[in-house]
């Protein structure tokens, strides 16, 4: 369980009397079930599971909303995996998409007003082990205090393969040359339903947990995301939320969970992207399942800034950051900006009601915006 303040519970008038069932547990911090995470995704009361939400969230951080002054880098689409609901990613051969970062525009996203680096890309053919931590230790070089929040564990367990090393070695050398952080891709959804229809050459489940087991036993701390929007049910949802509340129970070195909406883009798995209502449940859920994660992130750059700002009610105490170029969901034509500034940031958690702190990529206060 995570510390609390003391904040006095709202009056809820509950119209779906199974949210008062999850209710009764949040007051007196019980930790909620596979039952209650359900009834939170099923309900039509989206008013009253916001309201709960919204009490955890601030219990734990008042009305602090955290972002980050950052930028992506992806220095290579190119990819060994055919991962169906990703349209970022390029084959090796003769993919007239795939691209290659030089030197340059590699070192080019580093500059002094930013204070984390998001690095991750594809697992590229050609390139040896060493190139990974080569980008790795020149960034450093180049941005001593900048933290660097890089490779997802589908990375980290490739780097291990061509590399001939155990994770634990790759991620010895990786933090030797400067990495703080691992994001937390990748994970998609653990089950192997969903994996053998839409990402079956990409790590599973027990691979995923292996490589933040050990990071997180190294100190090395991470995030988690799930991919929601597409093939995966109710129940596959909550399953993830729980499984990652275990491991958080077993070495606590999650920082932030991510939902990820999944961007329909060309690869339409789905007709349609998830409702706003769905985002908001999806939310509100993983903020009242996971008692044992400090933040959960409205991810801006999937979830359209309206529902990002609307989710800060919902449970969200972080909205990610002004990011810059990103690759992933806008090559899935993502209709949301390429990049806000901080000013723009600052406006939207404003505008929910919130106190806008930004902060590192370990959730290091830098400036609260009172
Ligand atoms: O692992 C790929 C996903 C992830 C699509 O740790 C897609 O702070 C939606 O993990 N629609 C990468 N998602 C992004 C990611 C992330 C983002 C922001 C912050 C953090 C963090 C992590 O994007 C991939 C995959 O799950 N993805 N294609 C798509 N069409």
């Amino acid at each position: 369980m995570l510390d609390t303040m003391a904040i006095v519970p709202p009056e809820v008038l509950f119209r779906d009397p199974s949210l008062e069932r999850v209710w009764t547990k949040v007051l007196v911090g019980e930790r909620l079930d596979h039952a209650d995470g359900m009834s939170c995704l099923q309900t039509w009361d989206v008013a009253a599971l916001g309201q709960m939400a919204d009490y955890v969230a601030r219990r734990r951080h008042g009305d602090k909303v955290f972002f980050v002054l950052n930028r992506q880098l992806n220095p290579t689409n190119i990819c060994v995996l055919d991962c169906i609901f990703c349209d970022f990613a390029a084959r090796p051969k003769n993919d007239p998409r795939g691209y290659e970062m030089s030197w340059d525009e590699i070192l080019a996203h580093v500059t002094g007003d930013i204070n984390e680096i998001h690095i991750v890309g594809g697992l590229h053919h050609k390139w040896p082990y060493e190139k990974y931590v080569e980008i790795v230790r020149r960034i450093r070089e180049k941005a001593p205090d900048l933290t660097i929040k890089a490779w997802t564990a589908v990375e980290i367990d490739f780097f291990a393969k061509i590399g001939k090393r155990s994770i634990e070695q790759v991620l010895e050398d990786m933090v030797e040359v400067g990495l703080d952080v691992l994001p937390g891709g990748g994970a998609e959804v653990f089950s192997q339903r969903v994996r053998e229809a839409l990402f079956k050459h990409k790590i599973g489940e027990q691979e995923w947990f292996r490589v933040h087991d050990a990071a997180h036993r190294m100190g090395i701390r991470s995030n988690c995301t799930l991919l929601y929007g597409h093939i995966e049910t109710h129940e596959e949802r909550v399953d993830h939320v729980i499984k990652l509340r275990d491991q958080q129970d077993k070495t606590g070195g999650f920082l932030a969970f991510i939902p990820l909406e999944y961007q329909v883009g060309t690869t339409k798995i789905v007709e349609r992207q998830a409702s706003a209502i769905e985002d908001l449940r999806t939310i509100a859920m993983s903020r009242l399942v996971f008692d044992n994660i400090p933040h959960v992130k409205s991810y801006w750059v999937m979830l359209g800034e309206q529902t990002a700002e609307m989710a800060l009610n919902f449970g969200a105490t972080d909205i990610d950051g002004t990011i810059g170029d990103e690759k992933i969901a806008h090559f899935a034509l993502a209709d949301s900006a390429a990049g806000h500034t901080t000013e723009n940031l600052i406006r939207m958690i404003r505008a929910a009601g919130k106190i806008p702190v930004e902060r590192d990529a370990l959730y290091n206060e830098i400036r609260v915006h009172n």
